[in-house]
Order: structure tokens, then C-alpha cells, then sequence
């Protein structure tokens, strides 16, 4: 058993579920059928328990399948004897974990089932979630509630061949195991029982005879043992074996988990290898393109030019962006959006996102809701008017010191002073005045510029932005909930 294994298998399973929830509508009804029917085959496959490891004794009858399954666990439960065949259905102790779905379809009988752990305390963690099973000999007996070769193969973690060595050249490993198991040679074991019964000289012998029968049916890795299960000679080394078994991840979770894999892959097929990015840095241009097809800028540079003069200035006014234009905007954003998206994927945003005419209308309304107005310059007039009157102020004192000359030079020169110092700063002033004034029309200008172009981006984001994102995110997670579930 191993945990993490359990464990990725389970999220697995659940990232699939979702992934094929945020893809809903967008999985061809076919792949969708076979997916959740596969689904279904797994999840009835985790339920068997993806924590059991299964071990089963099989091998002819008399070669000793019940005593060593006995020795094995210290109980007398197997039935064995001289009478042939002893064992006529399939018996079955386990440790720990609830084996009662796999043994329900194993099809072990209710009274062949002994549970380990409950009868002694669980003294024997190395066997913990073990199912191990004496089965009757599968040659000689037909018994209608046996478990068969096609189901118990592909939960088998370990099969345990016991060969009499009397017997062991007729004993043939049957064919149905052997082409089941010819791929997974380590999950076989080959036990060379009643070993008491041969002279010492003669056992390497024997022993290599098996390991070459073995060999001619391809399965030179399957490891050898000899044992003597009535004398509990060799089952230490067995019970390694198992307990070796029992620390790997259980064949059905590995299985399960590569079934998942598969499943998960198909589904990729339904969406992309990425998708768009859609953000406000990405509307910009978009916004941008809007604003030139309405001659913003136009707009925009006539305030700037009202800055030149002080009277009123007829200023340009934004247009309307054609349809036509809308229209191949909106595509050319939509075409770059969708590049990675599969075909429904693609329909779908396309369909979410507003149409032409609404894009236009919202565009519209957005430029239209900024004022075009005159930039106001009231301080800009104020001190325009103040340097106005301060030469006027200043010639008034000029003409009054010429129309009286005779005072004496001293005052008359102070009064000069005054006269010019008044026309100066009135100069200043005046030209003060028109530099803020321009200033006052540039500022007005940007800011237009500015706002439209907020209001836009915000139309934009309305209209395109969020509801493709609301796609692009379902794309997303279906995406990433498929991948974890294929690797
Ligand atoms: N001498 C000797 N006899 C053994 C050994 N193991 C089993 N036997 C005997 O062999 C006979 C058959 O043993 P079982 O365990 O019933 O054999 P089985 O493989 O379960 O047989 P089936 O249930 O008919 O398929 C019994 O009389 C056992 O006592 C052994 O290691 N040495
Ligand atoms: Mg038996």
C-alpha cells in the first residue's frame, strides 16, 4: 500500500470531474459519453479498494496451496488434506483494511472470508490492507462461485505459484495466468513446495529445472523459492515477498491511476495548449485604435490651439467611428484572443462578447460622455486685466510728470521710477497672463485625451474584457485540471 499513490489517484479522479465541469458544453458528446463511462469503470475499480494488496496461491492441486496459505497466517483456516481436490472455493484472510467490495467481486464466499487483524491484534503492520488468497486448483476443479482468471488478474499484486516437485514438469504454469502475467514478471513468484520430500542432492536440481521451464515460457525474472509450508520451512522468505508487495502501491491504484491518465488525455482534445491574456494592457491598443477612428486627437488639438488666443474657439468635435471600422477592430482584437482556443471554445466568445453594433453604441457613449468644452483661464484673465491696468497706471503717471515738469529733479525722477517699475510688472503680467492661458488650453487638452480614453478602456473592459475572461477562466481551469489529471 502506499498512501500518496491513493492519494494522486483520488485528485486525479476529482481534477478530471472538474475539468470536465468548467468544460462543459465544450466536450464533444461522444468523447463526453466515453469519458464518464470510463469515469464510472475507474471509480468502480477505486472502490475495490486501492490500498488492498492482493495476493493469491494458485498452482495444482495437492502441490500444497492451502497449508502454506495456513502457515502463511498462523491459522488453520484453509482447508487441506489427502483428499483431492481439498480446496473447492476460494478462501481469503485480510489484514487490516475492509476488503469487502474486493472480495464481493472476487466472488470469495462470505464464510471464506477470516480478517486477520480482528481476530489477533495488529501485530503485523509489513502486511497491513493484505488480501491473501488459497484458491482451489484451477485444472481439475469447476466450481459455478470461484474467482476467475479474468478478474482476479488484473487486481493481483502478487501471484504466488506453489509447484509440487513431484509434479512440477505436468504442472504447466496454466496458460491463462501466464498470458496475463507476461508483462508484470515481478508480480510472480514461483514456490517449489514439499521441498522435505526431496533428498538434499537432488533439490539444486530440481530447482533449476524449474528456473528452466520458466525460462522456455519466458519468465526467466520470476524469482525461485523452495519451501516446506507443513514444516513452516521457507514461508519467512515468502511472507518478505508479500510484505514487499504490500509496501509497493497496489496494482489497482497504479492501474487506476494510468486509466485516469488516459481518460484525462482524451478530454485534452477539447481544449487549447493556452489561452489569451486580457487585461487592460492588452485593450490599450484596442482603446487607442477607437480613439484615432474618432479623431480624438483632432479634438484634443483644438483645445491646445483655443490656448493661442482669447476669444472663443470653435473646437473640433469627436465622430462617430464607421460600423465598418468597429467591425474589423473588434475582429482583429477577437482573432488574437482566440488563437489558442479549439473551434467551440472559440464560438463561445465570440458569442459573449458584445456584437458590433452594441460595441459602437457603448463606444460612443463613452466619448460622448466627456465634455468638449472651451478651457476656462479665469486667473489667467484676472492677471491679464491687473497688468493691463498697471501700464495704464504706469503711462497715467508718465503723462501727469510730463504735463507738470518743472518739480524738482529729485521727485521728478522718483516718479519716472514709478512710472516704469508700473509699466514693467504690467508687461510681466500681460505676457504671464498668455503663457498660463496656453498652459491652461494644453492641460484641458491632455486631460480630454485622458478621459476619453479612460472612458473607452472602461466600455472596452465592459464590453470585451470581462465576459472573454469569463471564457479564457473556464478555458483555464478545464485546462489545468485536465493536465494535472495526464501526468
Ligand atoms: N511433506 C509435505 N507435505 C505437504 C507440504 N505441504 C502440504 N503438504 C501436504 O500436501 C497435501 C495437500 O496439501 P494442500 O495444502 O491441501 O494442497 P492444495 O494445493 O491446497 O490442494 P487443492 O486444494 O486440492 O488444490 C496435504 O496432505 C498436506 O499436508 C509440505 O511442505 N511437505
Ligand atoms: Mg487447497
Amino acid at each position: 500500500m502506499n498512501d500518496l499513490v491513493v492519494e494522486e489517484v483520488e485528485a486525479k479522479f476529482t481534477a478530471i470531474e472538474k475539468g470536465m465541469d468548467f468544460g462543459k458544453g465544450h466536450i464533444e458528446p461522444f468523447q463526453l459519453a466515453r469519458a464518464q463511462q470510463d469515469l464510472a469503470a475507474v471509480r468502480h475499480r477505486m472502490d475495490l479498494g486501492m490500498g488492498l494488496t492482493v495476493v493469491a496461491l494458485v498452482g495444482g492441486t495437492g502441490s500444497g496451496k492451502s497449508t502454506t496459505f495456513n502457515a502463511i497466517t498462523d491459522l488453520e483456516f484453509a482447508d487441506s488434506g489427502e483428499l483431492r481436490p481439498t480446496t473447492e472455493r476460494a478462501t481469503a484472510c485480510t489484514w487490516g483494511d475492509e476488503a469487502g467490495p474486493m472480495l464481493d467481486f472476487l466472488g470469495v464466499d462470505q464464510d471464506r472470508r477470516i480478517r486477520k487483524a480482528s481476530i489477533l491484534t495488529d501485530e503485523e503492520p509489513e502486511f497491513e490492507g493484505l488480501v491473501l488468497l488459497d484458491l482451489p486448483d484451477h485444472d481439475s476443479v469447476q466450481v459455478a462461485h470461484s474467482v476467475q482468471v479474468t478478474e482476479l488478474m488484473p487486481l493481483v499484486d502478487l501471484l504466488i505459484w506453489v509447484l509440487d516437485p513431484q509434479k512440477y514438469a505436468d504442472q504447466a504454469l496454466h496458460a491463462g495466468y501466464l498470458q496475463a502475467l507476461e508483462r508484470r514478471q515481478d508480480s510472480m513468484l514461483v514456490v517449489l513446495n514439499q521441498i522435505d520430500t526431496v533428498p538434499f542432492e537432488h533439490r539444486d536440481r530440481i530447482v533449476a529445472d524449474v528456473r528452466e521451464v520458466l525460462k522456455k515460457d519466458g519468465l526467466e525474472g520470476v524469482p525461485v523459492l523452495t519451501s516446506s509450508a507443513l514444516n513452516m520451512e521457507g514461508i519467512d522468505e515468502i511472507k518478505a515477498h508479500i510484505a514487499a508487495a504490500v509496501a509497493k502501491p497496489s496494482i489497482n491504484a497504479v492501474t487506476a491511476g494510468a486509466e485516469l491518465e488516459a481518460i484525462a488525455q482524451r478530454l485534452q482534445r477539447s481544449v487549447g495548449p493556452a489561452e489569451a491574456e486580457v487585461t487592460d494592457e492588452s485593450l490599450r491598443p484596442v482603446a487607442d485604435q477607437l480613439s484615432r477612428a474618432a479623431g480624438i486627437g483632432a479634438v484634443a488639438d483644438s483645445i491646445r490651439a483655443s490656448g493661442e488666443s482669447w476669444g472663443q474657439h470653435a473646437l473640433a468635435k469627436p465622430e462617430q467611428p464607421a460600423t465598418s471600422t468597429v467591425d474589423a477592430i473588434r475582429d482583429g482584437w477577437l482573432d488574437t484572443v482566440k488563437k489558442d482556443l479549439p473551434a467551440s471554445w472559440a464560438k463561445n466568445l465570440t458569442e459573449v462578447v458584445s456584437g458590433p453594433e452594441k460595441l459602437r453604441r457603448r463606444v460612443n457613449e463613452a466619448i460622448s460622455s466627456v465634455p468638449v468644452t472651451n478651457p476656462t483661464s479665469g486667473n489667467a484673465r484676472l492677471i491679464m486685466g491687473l497688468g493691463i491696468l498697471l501700464i495704464l497706471a504706469g503711462i497715467g503717471v508718465g503723462v501727469a510728470e510730463l504735463m507738470s515738469a518743472g518739480f524738482p529733479f529729485a521727485e521728478s525722477m522718483w516718479n519716472w521710477i514709478t512710472a516704469g517699475v508700473l509699466v514693467l510688472v504690467g508687461l510681466w503680467a500681460f505676457f504671464m497672463a498668455g503663457s498660463l492661458r496656453k498652459n491652461a488650453a494644453k492641460r484641458a487638452a491632455d486631460s480630454y485625451e485622458q478621459r476619453v480614453d479612460d472612458e473607452i478602456l472602461v466600455a472596452l473592459r465592459e464590453n470585451l474584457g470581462e465576459p472573454a475572461q469569463a471564457v479564457l477562466g473556464k478555458h483555464r481551469s478545464a485546462r489545468e485540471e485536465l493536465a494535472k489529471a495526464s501526468e
